[in-house]
């Protein structure tokens, strides 16, 4: 009914999940999950971040010891950017995404994508935006208006983007 729709359209949230160079090669059963799990997909891309791409995606991490790592590491190979949408979507992919430490997720979160197919605190498989906020902030970066440079766009779809 009316106030059922309404409801729904209320917690309707939109994020980014960022498939990681290490799980690239799992994008089929991550996507499952994903799709499992009940999100939308509204928009994919395969991309090789620049450096200075990586460096606008980490700059809250700026200040940490791991920060150089971290970009070498996001710059090492393909990553797989999507944008999904469902309720409380940002916190949904979070939960699914699991605990940073893929040893962590596989006591704590045995069935999340992390423990599944992340190795270790750094190399964990998937990003996940952490506000709505922070969330368009890296959309951004792939699906921006500045042209990309080494990607491949996958997916585009408007059928259930939300503004
Ligand atoms: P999150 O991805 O679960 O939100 P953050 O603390 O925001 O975790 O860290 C961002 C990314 O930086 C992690 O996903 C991981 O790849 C990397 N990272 C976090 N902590 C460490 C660390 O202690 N050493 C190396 N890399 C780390």
């Amino acid at each position: 009914d009316e106030a059922t729709k309404k409801k729904l359209s209320s917690t309707l949230e939109k994020t980014i999940a960022m498939i990681k160079p290490d799980a690239v090669s799992k994008v089929g059963h991550i996507m499952d999950m994903i799709f499992s799990d009940g999100f939308h997909m509204s928009k994919a891309i395969m991309a090789q971040l620049s450096r200075t791409d990586a460096q606008r995606f980490y700059a809250v991490h700026q200040q940490k010891p791991f920060f150089n790592e971290l970009v070498d590491f996001i710059t090492s190979g393909k990553v797989v950017a999507m944008e999904l949408i469902g309720n409380d979507a940002v916190k949904h992919w979070r939960t699914l995404a699991g605990p940073t430490d893929s040893a962590v997720a596989r006591s704590e979160a045995p069935n999340s994508v992390r423990a599944r197919f992340g190795t270790d605190k750094q190399t964990n498989a998937v990003h996940g935006g952490d506000s709505p906020e922070n969330a368009a902030k890296e959309l951004n970066i792939f699906f921006g208006p500045q042209p990309q440079k080494n990607t491949a766009k996958l997916l585009d779809c408007t059928c259930c983007v939300i503004k």
